[in-house]
């Protein structure tokens, strides 16, 4: 290509404002990371498959005022932005209105960058909020499953952001943070961030650290070695930010450019390995033995991530061999991955053992080969 004939393209590109045939990476190519999702809210609605909504008005464990709403008043997709709008309105029982997203039960992540480009509302009351929850909140409750708040802002200190995390022995007020000053969080987009590794956690605002946690920075447990699923809300009022006044401006709005989430190429790995992939425990058959002189058979099974976390709601199939060979052979696992089979009543003594054929969960994989044995077997005098 002639020079003349070059400077020609990238003026007429420059023009255009569009990608010509100038080859460039993708904006969010981030060297020694590998993306692994994202949401640029491109599209006319929020992606069911990412995002679900938290509803309601009961003060979200932090006396705040708003009720938290999926419609489009609070919460939609315009102009490749996310927008929370936080309203001044009567809504059941309540005086503002809101929202709440988040992908619990849809995307958690072990590890890796977590970034969001957010414009934020500013005013007494309000409190923006993108963070972290771990996944297994329902079960563990909080704070045993961890919380890592990727940036806080309330509304009455005006140019602050804060980033914290709360775990067991170290929550709500106790939990372990720090700030940093954004001059113009309510007027231009920042990018706010955490890098999460095994032992350390770095928070940033456009690239720039400003703050650092290892295990021996917190005073409890590191709760920080699980999957977490991302949160997005606009409360207002609570204990924290305290309630608007007469100089709050409603509408407030939370405005997200995009969400992505990195891995390091080793953290993917492990990831795949360690998110949806269960295998058996333990299978123990016994016996109990009934009033009328017949006995069953008592086939009890765990099953178990790759961590050794009980996995609930996995269904477990198998079947009876032996002086028995009816009986339950189906059964789902409860809240500590336990689930009991249990074979019809016999009068004939021998051998019985139970093999389990399958574990099934949607989002999960068998792995088999991590068993310790399939089987069980007893025998019966
Ligand atoms: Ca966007």
């Amino acid at each position: 290509m002639t020079y003349t004939k070059s400077v020609f393209l990238l003026l007429l590109c420059a023009l255009l404002l569009v990608g010509c045939a100038v080859p460039s990476a993708p904006e969010w190519e981030r060297e020694g990371w590998t993306l692994v999702w994202q949401d640029e809210f491109e599209g006319e609605t929020l992606d069911p498959a990412d995002w679900t909504f938290d509803i309601g008005g009961h003060g979200w464990g932090n006396n705040e005022l708003q009720a938290y709403t999926d419609r489009p008043e609070n919460v939609r997709v315009e102009d490749g932005l996310l927008i929370i709008e936080a309203r001044e309105e009567p809504f059941v029982r309540r005086n503002y209105t809101s929202g709440r997203i988040k992908t619990q039960g849809l995307r958690a992540w072990t590890y890796g960058r977590f970034e969001a480009r957010m414009q934020l509302p500013y005013g007494n009351g309000i409190w923006p909020a993108f963070w972290m929850l771990g996944a297994d909140f329902t079960e563990v409750g909080w704070p045993a499953c961890g919380e890592i708040d990727i940036m806080e802002h309330i509304g009455r200190e005006p140019i602050r952001i804060h980033g914290t995390v709360h775990g067991p022995g170290y929550s709500g007020s106790g939990g372990v943070g720090h700030y940093t000053t954004v001059p113009d969080l309510a007027e231009e987009f920042h990018v706010y961030a955490i890098e999460w590794d095994p032992e350390e956690i770095r928070w940033y605002v456009d690239d720039l650290e400003y703050f650092k946690l290892t295990p021996e920075s917190v005073p409890g447990t590191w709760v920080y070695d699980h999957p977490f699923f991302l949160l997005i809300n606009l409360a207002v009022g609570g204990n924290w930010p305290g309630p608007p006044d007469d100089s709050t401006v409603f509408p407030q709005f939370l405005k997200v450019d995009y969400v992505r989430v990195y891995q390091r190429p080793d953290m993917v790995e492990a990831t795949a390995t360690e998110r949806g992939v269960m295998h058996l425990g333990d299978i123990a058959v016994s016996v109990e033995e009934n009033a009328d002189g017949t006995w069953q058979a008592v086939a009890k099974m765990t099953v178990l991530d790759a961590d050794g976390n009980p996995v609930a709601d996995a269904r477990v199939i198998g079947g009876w061999v032996g002086a028995i060979r009816r009986g339950e052979t189906e059964g789902q696992t409860d809240a500590n991955g336990i689930v009991t089979l249990r074979s019809e009543p016999s009068e004939r003594r021998g051998e019985v053992t139970f093999c389990v054929t399958n574990v099934t969960r949607a989002g999960f994989t068998y792995d088999k080969e991590a068993n310790a044995r399939n089987c069980d077997k007893i025998t019966v005098e």
